[in-house]
């Protein structure tokens, strides 16, 4: 993830919306056309509960007892920060990823990981070779303004993205015009992104603090120029 200034100002506040209308309605502004949602052009794909929920029960379950969690850091002007999420990073061997400049450590796929691969592989026509798994613990964990462009994923990147436990909020802001969006991922969703997504948009997954279950995101990468095990 690479985060390089991109908080925004809010969008315009009702009275500024309002006045907008009225300058517009006078002729004097040419209304700009909204851009049109990343579900309308196919930069997002939702497929509503794909998994069920008993099955997403079961990995969740299983991911975060097996998996080996990290609380990575990033640093800003020379100063560690732990970021309010716990992370894995699974991928084919011999594939590094960087993360605010920090070095990911990978663990090799394991049969959870695997197969979970292997069911979001089938049900979106892509492969992967690396995974970053998150655990928002509960409503305070969440991530910031982003998108996934790292080098490491080529230019045009498709992510899969996998939820399991806790219903979260999902946030995606144009960069053309800053508008904000707002989809609610719900356990066993799939939401594919594709490469106008990262290209055009960044995602949050905002702090709730009402919300006190825990979620995993499971967003399936393709790293380009890695050899593939065949996995
Ligand atoms: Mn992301």
């Amino acid at each position: 993830m690479s985060d390089r200034n991109r908080h925004r100002e809010p969008p315009l506040g009702e009275d500024k919306a309002h006045s907008a209308v009225a300058i517009q309605q006078l002729g004097h502004i040419p209304a700009r056309p909204a851009t049109p949602s990343p579900f309308e052009t196919g930069a997002l794909e939702l497929f509503h509960r794909a998994l069920c929920a008993e099955q997403c029960q079961a990995w969740m379950a299983g991911l975060i007892e097996q998996l080996a969690w990290h609380k990575d850091y990033h640093e800003v002007h020379g100063r560690r920060f732990h970021i309010p999420r716990l992370q894995a990073w699974v991928a084919d061997a011999g594939i590094q990823y960087s993360y605010s400049n920090n070095l990911l450590e990978v663990q090799p796929w394991s049969p959870l990981p695997l197969a979970i691969k292997r069911e979001v592989e089938a049900r979106v026509g892509h492969r992967f070779n690396a995974v970053l798994v998150t655990y928002y613990r509960n409503g305070d964990d969440h991530v910031t303004w982003h998108a996934d462009d790292e080098r490491e994923l080529g230019d045009a990147p498709v992510i899969a993205s996998l939820s399991l436990g806790a219903t979260r909020s999902f946030q995606y802001q144009s960069q053309m015009d800053e508008r904000i969006a707002n989809v609610m991922l719900e356990t066993g969703d799939l939401l594919l992104m594709r490469p106008a997504f990262q290209q055009g948009w960044l995602h949050q997954v905002p702090m709730e603090p009402e919300v006190t279950a825990g979620r995993i995101n499971l967003t399936f990468r393709q790293v380009v120029g890695a050899a593939s095990l065949g996995n």
